[in-house]
């Protein structure tokens, strides 16, 4: 059976692929700094967090969903830049990222930071010159710089840095989580209620899907790092434990990561469940079938 996700990939992929294919030639007329960029974007990301908020146009207001496009493609791009960073040999120190060498291992590290830079930056110059309303672009900046930012995937990655090799309580590691990889999550299904206009109540209960629905993604990252393969995962595989890390299955053992995993999975479907009547969650919750397999 097709899924509405599936729909929604279909469609949507191929569309942002040649939007960042496009608009990335038009960006910099240095020598290496457009291959450097473009070589991490293009090397073949799920383009999960774009696809969730396109999703949340496409349940609430589906019109909008041309205007939407490049704020999709501009979170895609700090996404990338994250990934970048993370690789570097001060942070995590990866030869492998989606399959291919690392953006530094190609370019070297310092082309690589300035094309984690160029991304970062980039991002908010796409969401400016949206051609959406000038108020919704502007709570687009907003959100994207407050959940990627100096309180949330910065500071969690900062977490993460300083923690390697101590142990921290099951509250501690949810905080990180939520920052490091949870806050982008949640940008995305903002910028998506945003562009939207979803109201409070309805904003909430995605809220409360998009942390729940992060948590998860993690903790199933996690869980992937010990029992999946390095060709499987298209990254080393059993990094997390080589580099002390602080992971649910460290921490809680492989069964109570799974745990974990089924408790936040159901946290997001409860929330989507609060989406009162009139609402088809179909898609949001084929987000959740997807990380359930
Ligand atoms: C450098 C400021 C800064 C932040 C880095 C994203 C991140 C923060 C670190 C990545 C570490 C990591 C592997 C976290 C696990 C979850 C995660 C973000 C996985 C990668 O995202 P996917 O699976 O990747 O969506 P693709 O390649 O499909 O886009």
């Amino acid at each position: 059976m097709t899924t509405k996700l599936a729909q929604l990939r279909a469609e949507m992929v191929p569309a942002l692929d040649s939007f960042l294919q496009m608009r990335l030639k038009r960006t910099t007329d240095t020598a290496v700094l457009p291959a450097a960029m473009t070589y991490s974007v293009m090397a073949g990301g799920k383009r999960l967090r774009p696809l969730l908020m396109l999703a949340v146009v496409q349940t609430f207001k589906p019109q909008a969903i041309p205007q939407a496009l490049p704020a999709a493609a501009a979170i895609e791009l700090l996404h990338t830049y994250s990934l970048i960073h993370d690789d570097l040999p001060a942070m995590d120190n990866d030869d492998l990222r989606r399959g291919l060498p690392t953006n530094h291992k190609k370019f070297g590290e310092a082309q690589a930071i300035l094309a984690g830079d160029g991304l970062l930056t980039l991002a908010f110059q796409w969401l400016a010159e949206s051609q959406l309303p000038a108020e919704t672009r502007i709570d687009l900046v907003q959100t994207l710089a407050v959940q990627a930012g100096p309180m949330g995937m910065v500071a969690g990655q900062s977490l993460d840095m300083l923690n390697q090799g101590k142990t921290l309580s099951l509250p501690e590691l949810q905080d990180l989580h939520r920052r490091k990889t949870g806050a982008l999550i949640k940008a995305s299904v903002l910028m998506g209620a945003k562009v939207a206009a979803v109201n409070e109540q309805r904003t909430a209960a995605l809220t409360t899907f998009a942390t729940q629905f992060g948590l998860a993604f993690q903790i199933r990252d996690d869980i992937l790092d010990v029992t999946a393969t390095t060709a499987e995962l298209g990254k080393p595989a059993h990094q997390d434990q080589a580099a002390e890390k602080n992971t649910y299955p460290g921490l809680l053992g492989l069964e109570g990561a799974r745990q974990a995993l089924t408790d936040a999975l159901a946290g997001a479907r409860q929330a989507l469940g609060q989406l009162v009547v009139g609402t088809d969650t179909t898609l949001l919750n084929d987000f959740i079938d997807w990380l359930e397999k």
